[in-house]
């Protein structure tokens, strides 16, 4: 006899009486303080739905207490989503399911393309506020009245992963900032690192294919390390500047908290006369410089791929909001033509201390986004965005851009109505009379679509503005159509030089390092060598150093140059990382591994301390649920041992019983925390009786002046307040086989 079917139902909805909708999330809320309501204080509910779109949970609007109603798209109310609608118990599906449909199709849209390069990255809202006036040099909006407000919306981004890639590749970091003023957005799309590899745009789409995974074999996946990278890199020496900072700490920040950004091209302020002054713009960061080593950074791709917007998320949540200070280089045509360089190449810094960057503004990261897709994913960052006030140069880097950025966009987003979505759309009076399209949401009324018209200012719509409207820099050119690099742009190596003997000695061998590791992985020798040769231009001692590294049999002969010789520039300390370091600990994180019966005043003393600096910390014990301290307190656990190694924080305390050390001692991932912590210079605090943990990973008899007794509570206290330093740089060149 056929069994009577039985209509599944979702099975906690039949337990505990939730209605499917709240099991769908979006009223959950709690996480952060953002998201305690699903509907922002502040929301204006008469806004259309395109309009509100973003700003997060909306969809889900219902009056307090009561629940939502699951709907379809068209926003009929859904009476079953667990089940499909079938021709008898067992029988086949039916088209006529319109609700399933309609799900699984939207399901099956839901990708767009991910971005063909800096396709990872995390964004953040935030604000832009002027401290001091530019009205002398520019008319722009954002730059008039000191202490107005702009807001701003943030994304950071590695370059060559793709979408799913590891936040720890070496690799640049994207700044991409824009800024909603009220003469429209002005998009300032840099970097980490103020120049790059190539000095005209026709060479992006060989640069982006060498330094991608390899065409047949798709790999390796975010990483430079590999032939065709270095083969290309090797063959256009006007990168061996960038080399120098890829090289560097600066591609494996702590946190892009820590990271500068810089406009890299040379812009134009214009005042309202038409005058023109030339300016690099730069972010600095409040937080200092600061940056992890290569062994770590191998280390936190593994155990947090997130690490960075992980840290981002965290830091905004819990009300560290991240600073920095928009910097400007100001210069006029004179300066220009008596610097050495030519300030349209990219690949040229204007260092510091021959211009001074004068800090006019603060930018801050206050709002993580209510959602990545909507926000982060959507954000389309446009160089070619500028505002009256701001204009290019004919940087041939810049010049390229400002095509690439808008065309990209309508491959990604699909219409060129992308600026009609929230995060795109200017928060400033808009009045075109472009229209229609793919996914119009803001379209105008009324019968005049076209200008000029006779209709009048009422029905005939926006008219230009000669005064307030953007206008170009009227400047003069001349000369036959070239396909020709200036022989200003020939000087490749001066500048990377510079970088060179601008580090700090730990800076410096660290980029050895790099290049080693990176040159180790090339497999044709030829390649190799060839890079060798570019660094006989640069320095002798790293040149010496990377051949000895890979072995070479001979030291190549230095390539050759494009102009014979190389100035030597004067060295430059705002180019080094650990010359620019943090002042405290504010803002880092501390990892205090616990055991059962470990001391609690000492635990009390550091947590304390640890909040008095504007810092945070994590107990990291042998089970998640925690442990009960000496007084019987119970302390729970953010990680367990081997989920939370010491790669994940800034510093390291062990407070742990005897009879814990001991077993701890025969962990392996005990041991690794306590090697790891070691070998990567961080400041590590420990009671006596770690010490077993300390011999079993084999350091024991290493501890340094770096590695703190914790006695007493004071001495806890002491150990957080003197965390300042990022790292206790002299214990690597004890341990690093290399070094010595
Ligand atoms: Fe980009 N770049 N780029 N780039 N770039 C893109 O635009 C391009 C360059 C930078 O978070 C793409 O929206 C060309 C320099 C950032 O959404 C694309 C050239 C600098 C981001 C593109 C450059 C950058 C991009 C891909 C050589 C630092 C991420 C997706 C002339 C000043 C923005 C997109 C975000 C993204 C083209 C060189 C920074 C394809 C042709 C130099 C931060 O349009």
């Amino acid at each position: 006899m056929a069994k009577k079917p039985v209509p599944a139902k979702n099975p906690a909805t039949a337990k505990s009486g939730l209605t499917p909708a709240m099991l769908g999330g979006g009223d959950v809320g709690g996480e952060s303080p953002q998201k305690a309501s699903p509907i922002p204080a502040d929301a204006d509910l008469s806004q259309t739905f395109g309009e509100l779109q973003g700003t997060g949970g909306e969809t889900h609007q219902v009056a307090e207490g009561e629940t939502a109603v699951l709907t379809t798209q068209q926003g009929v109310p859904v009476a079953d989503d667990q089940n499909s609608l079938k021709q008898g118990a067992r029988g086949p599906t039916l088209l006529e399911d319109i609700h399933f449909r309609e799900k699984i199709f939207h399901f099956d849209h839901e990708r767009i393309p991910e971005r063909v390069v800096h396709a990872r990255g995390y964004g953040a809202h935030g604000f832009f506020e002027l401290t001091e006036s530019l009205s002398d040099v520019t008319r722009a909006d954002i730059f008039q009245r000191v202490g107005e407000r702009t807001p701003a919306f943030v994304r950071f981004s590695t370059v060559a992963g793709s979408k799913g890639s590891f936040d720890l590749a070496r690799d640049v970091r994207g700044f991409a900032v824009k800024l909603y003023t009220q003469e429209g957005n002005w998009d300032l799309v840099g970097n980490n690192i103020p120049v790059f590899f190539i000095q005209d745009a026709i060479k992006f789409p060989d640069l982006v294919h060498a330094a991608k995974p390899e065409p047949d074999r798709a790999f390796p996946q975010a990483q430079t390390a590999h032939d065709n990278f270095w083969d290309f890199i090797s063959l256009t020496p006007e990168s061996m500047h960038m080399v120098m900072w890829i090289m560097s700490d600066r591609t494996i920040p702590r946190s892009y908290r820590t990271m500068e950004g810089f406009g890299v091209h040379t812009f134009r302020l214009v005042d309202g006369a038409g005058k023109s002054t030339f300016v690099k713009f730069h972010w600095k960061p409040k937080q200092g410089l600061q940056s992890v080593v290569w062994n770590e950074a191998v280390k936190i791709n593994g155990a947090d791929p997130d690490f960075h917007r992980r840290d981002l998320w965290d830091a905004i949540n819990g009300g560290d909001f991240p600073e920095w200070e928009l910097g400007v280089q100001l210069f006029d045509q004179a300066f220009a033509d008596s610097f050495d360089f030519d300030v349209l190449d990219s690949t040229k810094i204007i260092p510091e201390e021959v211009l001074p960057v004068r800090r006019v503004g603060r930018l801050v990261l206050d709002r993580v986004v209510d959602n990545f897709f909507a926000e982060t994913e959507q954000v389309a960052f446009c160089t070619q965005n500028v505002v009256p006030g701001i204009d290019f140069t004919n940087d041939p880097l810049l010049q390229g851009r400002n095509f690439s950025y808008l065309d990209t966009q309508l491959k990604r987003l699909g219409s060129p109505n992308f600026t009609h979505i929230p995060i795109n759309a200017p928060k400033c009076p808009v009045a075109h009379f472009q229209q229609d399209g793919h996914m119009a949401m803001t379209n105008p009324r009324g019968r005049v679509n076209y200008e000029p018209n006779s209709w009048g200012a009422t029905i005939g719509g926006p008219r230009e503005d000669p005064v307030r409207g953007f206008s170009s820099v009227a400047e003069e050119a001349d000369g036959a159509k070239l396909r020709i690099r200036p022989e200003s742009f020939a000087d490749h190596y001066s500048q990377a030089r510079q970088f060179f003997v601008s580090q700090d000695p730990i800076e410096q061998k660290h980029i050895g390092d790099a290049l080693v590791f990176e040159l180790s992985k090339v497999e044709r020798p030829d390649i190799r060598s060839r890079m060798v040769s570019h660094l006989r231009n640069i320095d002798e001692g790293l040149a010496a150093t990377v051949a000895d590294g890979l072995a070479l049999p001979e030291l190549p002969e230095p390539a050759q140059a494009a102009v014979p010789t190389r100035t030597d520039l004067a060295p430059s300390d705002a180019l080094s990382i650990v010359k620019n370091g943090p002042l405290d600990f504010k803002g880092r994180k501390l990892g205090i591994f616990l055991s059962d019966g470990a001391e609690a005043s000492l635990f009390t003393a550091l947590v304390k301390a640890v909040d008095k600096v504007g810092a945070v910390y994590e107990v990291i014990a042998p089970k998640i649920g925690g442990v009960t301290l000496s007084d019987g307190t119970k302390v729970a656990a953010k990680q367990k041992i081997d989920g939370g190694p010491s790669v994940l924080f800034d510093a390291v305390a062990l407070i742990v019983s005897e009879e814990g050390g001991a077993l701890l001692a025969g962990d392996a991932a005990s041991q690794d925390f306590v090697r790891d912590a070691f070998g990567h210079g961080k400041f590590i605090g420990l009671t006596a009786a770690a010490q077993p943990i300390f011999e079993k990973g084999g350091i024991a008899d290493d501890l340094d002046e770096a590695c703190i007794p914790l006695t007493s509570a004071k001495d806890a206290t002491a150990f957080v307040e003197g965390l300042g330093k990022l790292r206790h740089w002299p214990r690597e060149l004890k341990v690093d086989l290399d070094a010595k």
